[in-house]
């Protein structure tokens, strides 16, 4: 075995990575990632410490916060990136250490090296990993649960960092992530304990997801019903890709003016509902589809492409697109460049990156039309009266929530025959990048209203809950679970889990997941969430219809 990494819905064999991961994620990079898990865990029982005195680290809560999303499926594969991450992590431990002991605090006893162990040297720091993987919990149950909880608050990084980066903090947010990845070195810890940090990293992804949510919208405006071109133009074209909507601000701004036209790859196709965003005449469009459907997407784009976050697909030996890739913020390839993050309150410096799309014949066209989005829950609510009328007069019998991720495996197609099968009384809500499995299919409206309302990204899975919970009230409802709504969610990665234990989180039952079940559950860990959620794996399109029709 060379690595063990369980984490994401690709994982090897539906059991885990353990020779190099699916993802492409080398065993080397593997172990790094591993090893900077582990220090988290040391780094945050000083702060956890620190805070019972009234001391807040902001840099601990930011390393915290940059350091899990960087660990994200798909997000960053440069080895060297790590390496550095881990030799500042050291540094900040130790500052964190002498902090507390400066303050009279009692230093934390734990079998835990994570509190002492230091290296600058990379190779013994993958050597080190070794023994500190997934894997060095035995009692698989309590492995599951540990690797639940730390999944969740990669998720609760990811949505906190983008919260960030437009001034939004929550220390309520920070203080829970390291209290969490503390308690997982915590021997002491019975499944039930574990089990409620898990239902609370839920409660946590909701708060994290309404602040996002309120930092999105403050900064942007409230997504808004939006035709979104999917063809081209004739200027050589920048493709941004990701989930941070400061990153597109600035490219925006940034490009005006330059001749270079602005498109949208995979989950960053919402930044087109935004008003703030809608205005600028080079924002053109969307280009392509999923993040996975990169490989040839880039290739027929022929310009410069920016990642913002996940997810990265290491090119193919052919690819002829390697040295037009820039990445920026937690994400990260080796062979692609990176463009430093923001110094001194001023904004990023994309001008080389223009200059370098400039060069660059316009994109190939690959497909033409239009598709519809911007269903975020202001946009709802403002029709909330023709949605309620629709629900009242059966016109709607249904809603389905089929948000998420997608992913490149086949039995993904079960997502676009399940659109396709749906009766026409029915409505997707859809948020993520699950939703290319069916947003370009002709599935029609219902007296007006599209039967694919796509409220944004993976973390606006926000808004669906706020639609839901608006139509529990209006509908006089004591229990979300009683409103004509369905759930068939697809997951891939670790943002989906922390949407997956909110839902969970805030009461909703009978989540159906796809296309399998995570690696990461246990039987046990499994079992417990059938019984109190009635959670359950997808069957075939034809017999999960039938269920969730009657
Ligand atoms: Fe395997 Fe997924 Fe881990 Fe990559 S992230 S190594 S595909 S389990
Ligand atoms: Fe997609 Fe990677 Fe998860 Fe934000 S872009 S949803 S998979």
């Amino acid at each position: 075995m060379n690595m063990f990494c369980y984490q994401c819905q690709e994982a090897s064999k539906g059991t885990g990575c353990t020779l190099v991961g699916v993802c492409g994620k080398t065993p080397e990079v593997s172990s790094l990632q591993d090893l900077l898990i582990y220090q988290l865990k040391g780094i945050s029982q000083f702060s956890t410490r620190l805070r019972a005195l009234n001391i807040e680290m902001p840099e601990v809560n930011k390393f915290v916060t940059d350091s899990l999303f960087m660990t994200i499926t798909n997000a960053n594969f440069d080895y060297d990136r790590f390496v550095n991450k881990i030799i500042e992590g050291f540094e900040l431990r130790d500052k964190a250490k002498s902090l507390l002991i400066e303050n009279g605090g009692e230093v934390p006893v734990s079998a835990c090296d994570c509190l002492t162990w230091k290296t600058t040297d990379a190779k013994e720091m993958e050597a080190k990993a070794a023994t500190v993987g997934v894997l060095s919990t035995e009692n698989e149950d309590i492995r599951s649960l540990r690797e639940l909880v730390i999944y969740g608050l990669k998720g609760i990084a990811a949505y906190g960092e983008h919260s960030f980066n437009l001034g939004y903090i929550d220390n309520e947010v920070d203080a829970f992530m390291q209290r969490a990845l503390a308690a997982t070195t915590d021997d002491s810890l019975t499944g039930d304990e574990l089990t409620a940090l898990v239902l609370e990293t839920g409660k946590m992804g909701v708060q994290v997801m309404a602040m996002l949510d309120k930092a999105n919208t403050t900064a942007y405006g409230n997504p808004e019903i939006t035709t979104v071109s999917l063809g081209v133009k004739n200027n050589p074209g920048i493709l941004i890709s990701g989930h941070d909507l400061k990153d597109m601000e600035e490219l925006l701004k940034q490009t005006e003016g330059t001749g270079v036209d602005v498109y949208t790859h995979s989950e960053m196709l919402p930044a087109n509902y935004y008003p703030a965003f809608k205005k600028y005449k080079h924002f053109v469009g969307n280009y392509g589809g999923a993040w996975w459907s990169q490989v040839t997407d880039f290739e027929t784009f022929n310009g410069v492409v920016l990642f913002t976050t996940n997810c990265i697909v290491p090119p193919r030996k052919s690819a002829t697109y390697v040295d037009r890739v820039y990445t920026t913020g937690a994400s990260g390839y080796p062979a692609f460049k990176h463009i430093d993050d923001r110094e001194g309150g001023n904004p990023k410096d994309f001008s080389a990156m223009i200059a370098h799309a400039k060069t660059f014949a316009a994109p190939t066209e690959i497909e033409t039309g239009e598709i519809v989005g911007g269903f975020a829950h202001a946009q709802v609510f403002a029709l909330a009266d023709k949605v309620v009328d629709a629900v009242k007069s059966g016109a709607i019998r249904k809603f389905f929530v089929m948000a998420g991720c997608d992913g490149r495996m086949k039995d993904r197609s079960y997502y676009t025959e399940f659109a396709e099968k749906l009766p026409t009384d029915t409505v997707i809500l859809t948020a993520g990048c699950a939703k290319y499995r069916y947003n370009k299919l002709p599935l029609g409206d219902i007296g007006g209203i599209p039967r694919v309302l796509d409220a944004g990204q993976c973390n606006d899975s926000y808004s669906l809950v706020v639609i839901a919970l608006k139509l529990a009230e209006i509908f006089k409802l004591n229990d979300v679970n009683e409103l004509p709504i369905a759930y068939n969610i697809a997951w891939y990665e670790q943002k989906a889990v922390i949407v997956l234990l909110a839902l969970l989180s805030l009461g909703v039952k009978n989540i159906h997941l796809g296309p399998t079940l995570p690696a990461f559950l246990s039987p046990n860990v499994a079992k417990v969430l059938v019984d109190n959620f009635g959670i359950a794996p997808i069957g075939s399109v034809d017999e999960d219809m039938k269920l969730f029709l009657n």
